[in-house]
């Protein structure tokens, strides 16, 4: 089995180089292999992990997405951390062997290159993608972008506000190219899951109103157990429930889109490290931490959904 590479997550890093971490695991591992999943309005290419063990067209299908906000910096991280310990230890770790058996594991580590790009080199706090709009102020939200409740409450119709829904739900690539990777495997999504940050949460459908869902019992079940496991790591603490009433309400979402749209039980949004004291702007030594107790919540997720 292949060893992976020594990818350095004591730092954060651009997209040229998460891209090329993606495509060398991709040429080093048989377990890779990497696609892209749409061309943004600047001309970058989302790129996508797609780990099988290349047994099943008709295996099940987790997709993990991070960073369809720019600023939230430790997610991308953590999606890599997620493709660099299946690699690595797929065949001789039995929990991961048994989880990539079960299903495969599509990974896209930056939703959002064109913002995550902008984060770099202009503003380190920018949210949305970079499209123009009619007037001075630049980007759609992507996570208000989705035909799920689109245009509804918790959604900005100004230009100018970093929850701008945008002029039509799926006018953003981002969003559409989510939306196409969900089309693209239907009838296989058992879990779709987004991961932002920063408050420590973990959170299922809706977003769009204050209703719980009618799969909402086991969409808790499963909350609870892989928050559990998360905190089990080192303590971090999160809440967790309907979206709606653990954050606000925002229509538009990507997780409401995959329960709605179709029709995906184990829809989450997870909110990473910290509650607010440094924000979007988490020191480099919380990454590993980060991204492991995440790894630790989302692999007790997954061993539910596989047993169910
Ligand atoms: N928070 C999310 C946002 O888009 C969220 C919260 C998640 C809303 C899922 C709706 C659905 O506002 C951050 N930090 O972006
Ligand atoms: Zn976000």
């Amino acid at each position: 089995m292949h060893s992976g590479r020594a990818f350095d997550f004591e730092n954060y890093h651009t997209y040229s180089e998460i891209e090329a971490f993606v495509n060398e695991l991709a040429t080093t591992s048989p377990l890779v292999s990497s696609s892209v999943i749409g061309t943004t309005y600047e001309g970058r290419g989302i790129i996508m992990a797609t780990l099988s063990t290349g047994s099943s067209a008709t295996k099940p299908v987790m997709y993990f997405e991070c960073a369809m906000h720019a600023r939230e910096w430790v997610t991308p991280a953590t999606c890599l951390f997620m493709m660099n310990e299946i690699v690595t230890k797929y065949g001789t770790d039995a929990e991961i062997t048994a989880l990539l058996d079960y299903a495969d594991w599509l990974i896209t580590p930056v939703s959002n290159p064109d913002g995550y790009e902008y984060t770099w080199t202009t503003d380190r706090l920018w949210r949305k993608n970079r499209t123009p709009n009619s007037g001075p102020c630049f980007g759609t939200d992507p996570n208000r972008n989705f035909d799920a409740g689109f245009a509804g409450p918790g959604a900005s119709d100004l230009e100018c506000s970093d929850t701008y829904h945008g002029p039509s739900a799926f006018s953003s690539e981002e969003a559409s190219a989510f939306r196409d990777v969900l089309a693209a495997n239907r009838g296989r999504v058992v879990a779709a899951i987004t991961i932002h940050s920063f408050s420590q949460l973990w959170m299922s459908p809706y977003g769009y109103q204050n209703a719980l869902p009618t799969d909402y019992a086991e969409m808790f079940r499963v909350m609870e157990i892989s928050v559990n496991a998360l905190t089990a790591t080192y303590g971090t603490v999160f809440q967790y429930g309907n979206i709606a009433d653990t954050i606000y309400i925002a229509s538009g979402s990507s997780t409401d889109y995959a329960y709605m749209g179709e029709g995906v039980v184990y829809a989450y949004a997870l909110e990473l490290r910290d509650t607010g004291v440094y924000a979007f702007e988490l020191p480099p030594d919380q990454i590993l931490p980060t991204a492991t107790e995440t790894f630790n919540g989302l692999k007790a997720m997954a061993k539910e959904i596989a047993a169910k």
